[in-house]
Parts: structure tokens; sequence; C-alpha cells
């Protein structure tokens, strides 16, 4: 056990507190830390639910009141594994307790709540961390290095699309991500959400939004309420209930910098799992991103002599590229789950030694005001610009 044990409470244990869980439970294996976290308290409404999953991930021990674990004295950390209506009033208890915290994206439901998790944090003193994870997959995170060095020249373009096709079957129940009370707005939060994040990252601020959002199946088969926060959903009746979210969304914006930008989020794109893919297109070259091969980097350059310009793919799993030199010899892929383990990483070195961590609630807070740009746009069918 290295440096100072530090105390994680969970709270969610289905998608992402498993995501989670592997991460706390293999980081210290595999990067140096300055501190050890610790597997200490796992947090459910569902007591033999939330028991099974401690048993099976390594939790020292359950606990069905988050009020409970955010208000005791042995807990360091809060881990908001939860889906995004359920965020604020728990990142808002825990920081007011001084308690560090990782939280699951979406941020929240709002610019409102945001912004308040991020004031309490701040007044706090406390580390926060909003998981975007695909900032730490090594090709993004050398995409932001070759930007940061000058690599690609000034932005022109980013043309994002983020694609899944889980719901294109009518009878998909209506789960808690098709409806507003839970998820806020569909694909356009749940995935523009990442996408605008990394457009952030590589990019820079988003000026003026203009979006179209469009709504292919009206109403679904009710779908058993215990299945908020899990992707496996299933109907418990054939009585319907209406979809209050957007299928599909498009959304173009306008850089500050002077780049121009577009998004596709859908859940409609038969055949796509969840192809995240983005492209940037400077003076100096361009580059792709695929998170479906999501250890490559495509880069072009303007520098290539003629004859012999293209775009090369990079294998982004060599030591000299970010964070690949903690996990295996050049050419032994990772996946969707390191991502989770980097982020798990760099958090644990923000709370015992750097003090802050990117993207944070501050970040949030600028993701949700172009995203509740483009749903304004979408509705009154005009550009919207970012304050
Ligand atoms: C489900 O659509 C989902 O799990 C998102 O909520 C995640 O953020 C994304 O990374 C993968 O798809």
């Amino acid at each position: 056990m290295k440096g100072k044990r530090l105390n994680i409470g969970i709270i969610g244990y289905k998608f992402m507190g498993k995501a989670h869980s592997n991460a706390w439970a293999k980081v210290g294996q595999f990067f140096d830390l300055p501190a050890t976290p610790v597997l200490k308290v796992a947090c459910g409404r569902n007591l033999n639910n939330v028991t099974a999953f401690a048993e099976k991930w390594g939790w020292e021990e359950v606990e069905t009141d988050w009020k409970q674990v955010v208000s005791r004295d042995d807990i360091d950390i809060i881990d908001i594994a939860l889906p995004q209506h359920l965020h604020y009033e728990i990142a808002v208890e825990a920081a007011k307790h001084g308690k560090h915290i990782f939280c699951e994206k979406p941020i929240a439901m709002d610019v409102e709540q945001a912004t308040e998790m991020y004031n309490v944090s701040e007044a706090n003193g406390i580390v926060h961390y909003l998981n975007h994870n695909y900032r730490r997959v090594p090709a993004i995170a050398l995409a932001k290095q070759l930007i940061t060095d000058n690599v690609i020249g000034e932005i022109y373009h980013w043309r994002s699309a983020y694609q899944q096709d889980w719901i294109t079957d009518p009878n998909f129940p209506l789960s808690w991500q098709l409806q507003e009370e839970y998820a806020k707005a569909g694909p356009h939060w749940d995935l523009n959400s990442h996408a605008v994040d990394l457009a952030h990252f590589l990019v820079g601020d988003i000026q003026d939004v203009m979006a179209m959002t469009t709504n292919f199946i009206k109403e679904r088969p009710l779908a058993n309420p215990d299945c908020v926060g899990s992707l496996k959903v299933e109907a418990i009746s054939t009585e319907k209930g209406e979809v209050t979210v957007e299928d599909a969304a498009l959304m173009m914006v306008n850089f500050k910098n002077g780049a121009v930008g577009s998004f596709e989020a859908t859940r409609f794109a038969n055949g796509r799992k969840n192809k995240l893919s983005f492209e940037v297109y400077g003076s100096k070259g361009s580059l792709t991103f695929n998170l479906e091969r999501m250890n490559e980097l495509e880069y072009y350059s303007e520098q290539d002599a003629d004859g012999v310009k293209g775009f090369r793919t990079i294998s982004v799993t060599e030591d000299v590229h970010p964070y690949v030199k903690h996990w295996w010899p050049a050419g032994h892929i990772i996946g969707y789950e390191h991502t989770f383990v980097h982020a798990a990483a760099d958090f644990i070195t923000a709370v015992s030694e750097a003090g802050s961590i990117a993207p944070n609630f501050k970040d949030g807070i600028s993701i949700i005001e172009v995203l509740e740009a483009g749903l304004k746009s979408s509705l009154e069918k005009r550009v919207v610009s970012i304050k």
C-alpha cells in the first residue's frame, strides 16, 4: 500500500458502477500512484443487488442511503456512477461535506444545477472531476498534443458523429434514457456531451449554435423501473408511453477562434454500436479518429513531400504515446475500460498532489451551455449564441 489511503464511496452499481469499480481496483497495479484508492463502501437502493455487486467487485461495505455515505468521516472520495438526474443533489451534499468528487457525465440536467455543483465544490476546496472519459483515450490525448504543438496549424473544421443503434426496434422499451424527466434529452445530451467536450478540448470554445432534432418513434412499451441506470431494459407490459426526448440531433457551430463545426448524434444508425468519430482539418494537417478503432489516429501532413502526401495510420500503442507505457508492449492494444483507469490515475494524483483535474464541473457548465443552446435552437428554429 503506497502513500495515504483514500477511501471511496461509490453510489450506483450498474454499467458505470462496474466501469468505475474496475478502474479503482486496477489503477494501483498499473500506475505508480501517490496514494492508494480503497474500495470502501458501495451504495444502492436495493440491498440485495448492491450486496452482490460489492462482493463481486471488492467493495468492503454496503449502504442503501447515499446521505449516510457522503456524511461519513472516513470517506475521502464520492464516486457518482448514476444517471444525470441524480448528480446534482448528491454532488452538492458531498461537496458540503468536503468530499472530492468523481462524477459521471453528463454533469446535470441544466446550467443552473451544473453552476451550483461547481460553486459549492470550489467554496469547499474539493477536487471535482467530470468523467468525459474519451479525453483519456491515448489516440485522443495524442491528437491534443499534436494540436498544442501546432502540428495541425490553424483549425478550420471540426466534424463529429456519435452513432449508436440500440433503440431502432420500435418495441425497445421506454427506458429512462428516453424520458425527459430522467435524461433531460436524448443523444444530444448523452452523446453530444462527449463530442462537445472533445471539441472544447481540441478546438476551443463555441460561440454560436444551430441545431435540428427529430424523433422517429413516438411511443414505446413501458419499461421495468428497476432498469434506471442500466442499458439492459425489459418491457413490463404492452401498454405504451410517450418518448419525450429526441432520437437524433444535428448541430452546427461557430467556434470563437473562427473554426466551424458540425455534430451528429443518433441512436438510429443501424449497424453502428458505439461509433464516436471526429475529423479536424487545419492549415498544416488533419486528424481523424474513430472509437471503434480506438488505438489508431489518422494523421495527414502538408509537410510531406509531394507525391507521397496522404493520411497515415498511427498505431497509438508505443511508450512515447500518452498513458501507454503503463500497459503492454507496442502493438498490444487497450480498450474502453482503460480510459476509466487513466481517469482514476489522474484523479488520485489530483487529489493527492495537483489539486485539480480536467474536465471538471467548470468544463461541465460550458458543455451544458452549448447543449442547451442546441435544444433552444432546434425549438425556436434559429441560431443561438452562447453568452
Ligand atoms: C450509452 O448510450 C452510453 O453508455 C453513454 O451513456 C456513454 O457515455 C457512452 O460513452 C457510451 O454509450
